[in-house]
């Protein structure tokens, strides 16, 4: 078997299993030693802090758009969630559990919009950077040339999916379950990893944010320019880790 039919064959596999450790969304605590068989699990979802200030990310990413979509939005969804998930059977899951196992059904609508809004924005404030010189690793580039034969040709292409988006909603670069990279969208806060709902299912290692809320105190209606300069700041050593083959 050659290599790239190995990483077919096993990314398949892994990309089910495989957990990124960007989300430590479900904390297990011990509860003194009598309990300590228990392992006491705390369904409460955090915010990850944020790897840089504010303002880290200007002029690409304006200060003030990034107080309010983590502080306000990004912390709402997190609020939200944690009461969703309060009554529902998913409780005591992790994220990826709870997303795997959405319904397709008005009863999950509420834990639905707001474990993708959790899920989205923790990937999203994580593969951004304030230092630009980062490139994707060689294992990623040559996914990258096996399925779009060229860097330039997946900035495309993400690019045109992320202006396709129409309203509110993300565009994604996700290892799909047959092992390839491949570029699909989400309407509102869905993400490809709720299986039971959206078509095009997979692991995320990119996001962009499309919802007006990322971009339009400073970008107003030009998507494409804030889809540009999001571009300069994505952090391709942190996309390439979450390549998991
Ligand atoms: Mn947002």
């Amino acid at each position: 078997m050659n290599k790239r039919d190995f990483i077919k064959t096993t990314a398949a596999a892994s990309a089910i299993v495989a957990i990124p450790s960007i989300i430590t969304s479900c904390t297990s605590e011990k509860k003194g030693d009598d309990d300590q068989v228990k392992n006491i699990v705390s369904s409460k979802f955090e915010q990850l802090e944020l790897g840089y200030k504010y303002d880290a990310l200007e002029p690409f990413i304006d200060a003030r758009t990034m107080e309010i979509h983590y502080s306000k939005h990004h912390a709402g969804y997190v609020k939200k969630l944690n009461k969703a998930i309060e009554n529902h059977p998913l409780k005591g899951n992790d994220i990826y559990n709870v997303l795997a196992n959405l319904k397709d059904d008005n009863n999950d609508d509420f834990l639905r919009n707001n474990a993708g809004g959790h899920y989205n924005h923790t990937l999203f404030w994580d593969i951004m950077t304030p230092h630009k010189s980062s490139s994707p690793d060689s294992k990623l580039m040559e996914a990258i040339n096996s399925e779009f034969d060229s860097f330039d040709n997946l900035i495309g292409a993400f690019k045109k999916a992320a202006l396709s988006v129409f309203g509110s909603g993300w565009a994604w670069l996700i290892l799909n379950r047959s092992g390839k990279l491949e570029i699909t969208t989400t309407e509102n806060q869905d993400n490809p990893l709720m299986k039971n709902i959206t078509e095009t299912n997979g692991n995320p290692i990119l996001g962009i944010d499309v919802w007006e809320h990322a971009y339009y105190l400073k970008y107003q209606n030009r998507r494409s320019e804030y889809i540009d300069n999001f571009i300069k700041v994505i952090n391709w050593e942190k996309v390439s880790e979450k390549l998991i083959l």
